[in-house]
């Protein structure tokens, strides 16, 4: 009877061992604070992926800029030194005008406009993405880009001057375009760049003006709804190519299950954020028809200027976004 049990027992011991050997985890940079819809909505992929697969893949969520800075987690994935991450694929149109898409002040400016933009850009990005050996597991808008600024404004001339502050490549080109002057600051840092008086306008949705504590410092907001840039999950190819099938079929299922999610949430948002900034102190303003018309000008400029550089990939996009 003992040597029968003790056998078992090695074996379950076995089992044990084999168990944790087969765990994998990942890292998963984020650059928005955890309490943002975004850093939630990763959170609860994460959690999905942790049940379907039994705790096999364990995926850490590294808030707020923690572990890579916002625009050093797209070559983290790429590199492998993250398995997945979360980026603003706005951040890096310099690199691809591809990214950059869904930047452009009023190409696709409304939930619907901004769901057919990214169905629009989806071949193109998983074909760049892909190239370099990356994939692309799902979108997310931030809510529709206001202008923070503290003054009421009639026009885009009554900004001319103003410190400016940029998240992208696009958001830099606005300010040249106004003649304001722009300083590139991700929203870990925009904070203090508020506080310590470095920056004094942006455009931004309200959900980075909450996350931010913008209404201390600035007391407008102009709905202008411009753009809904995404958020992107990305994930190493080779990591992803390392799970078994079972796993990479979780990871899809809980990927698409949080883009669901997390288009649905941002929507919800947009108007719950405009409620908490008002009861902070911030006026939610409609813009005058002259500043939206000055905005919808600034975004022809910067749609011919893309469309030159983005070359065929480009004109692939905006054919497909105007087809549907
Ligand atoms: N929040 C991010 C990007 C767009 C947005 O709404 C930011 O301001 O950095």
């Amino acid at each position: 009877m003992q040597p029968f049990r003790s056998v078992l027992l090695a074996a379950a011991a076995g089992a044990v061992t084999l168990a944790a050997q087969a765990q994998t985890k990942w890292d998963l940079p984020a650059a928005y604070p955890a309490t943002n819809f975004h850093t939630e909505n990763l959170t609860q992929f994460a959690s999905d992926v942790d049940k379907a697969t039994g705790g096999k893949l364990k995926i850490t969520v590294h808030p707020n800029a923690s572990l890579f800075k916002a625009n050093e987690i797209k070559r983290a994935v790429q590199g492998g030194q993250a398995q997945i991450g979360e980026v603003l694929l706005v951040n890096f149109e310099n690199e691809n005008p591809i990214y950059g898409a869904d930047g452009i002040p009023f190409l696709a400016a409304s939930y619907a406009e901004s769901k057919k933009l990214a169905a629009a850009q989806k071949p193109v990005l998983d074909k760049l993405l892909g190239a370099q050996g990356m994939m692309l597991l799902y979108t997310v808008p931030w809510p529709p880009q206001g202008i923070y600024v503290k003054k009421e404004i009639g026009s885009v001339a009554d900004m001319r001057g103003l410190k400016w502050r940029a998240y992208s490549p696009a958001t830099a080109k606005i300010a040249e375009l106004i003649g304001a002057q722009p300083v590139t600051i991700q929203a870990a840092e925009l904070s203090q760049a508020l506080a310590t008086g470095v920056v004094e306008s942006y455009m931004s949705s309200g959900s980075t003006g909450y996350d931010s504590k913008t209404y201390e410092s600035i007391k407008y907001w102009y709905d202008t709804q411009a753009w809904l840039p995404k958020n992107a999950v990305i994930v190493n190819k080779k990591a992803f190519e390392a799970l078994d099938k079972p796993t990479q079929d979780a990871v899809l299922k809980a990927a698409a299950e949080a883009e669901e999610r997390g288009w649905k949430i941002s929507q919800e948002k947009n108007d719950w954020y405009k409620k908490a900034l008002a009861e902070k102190g911030m006026k939610i303003m409609t813009p005058p028809a002259k500043l939206t018309a000055d905005l919808k000008q600034v975004g022809t400029v910067m749609l011919a200027d893309w469309q030159k550089k983005a070359g065929a990939d480009g004109q692939a996009v905006i054919d497909a976004y105007n087809k549907k």
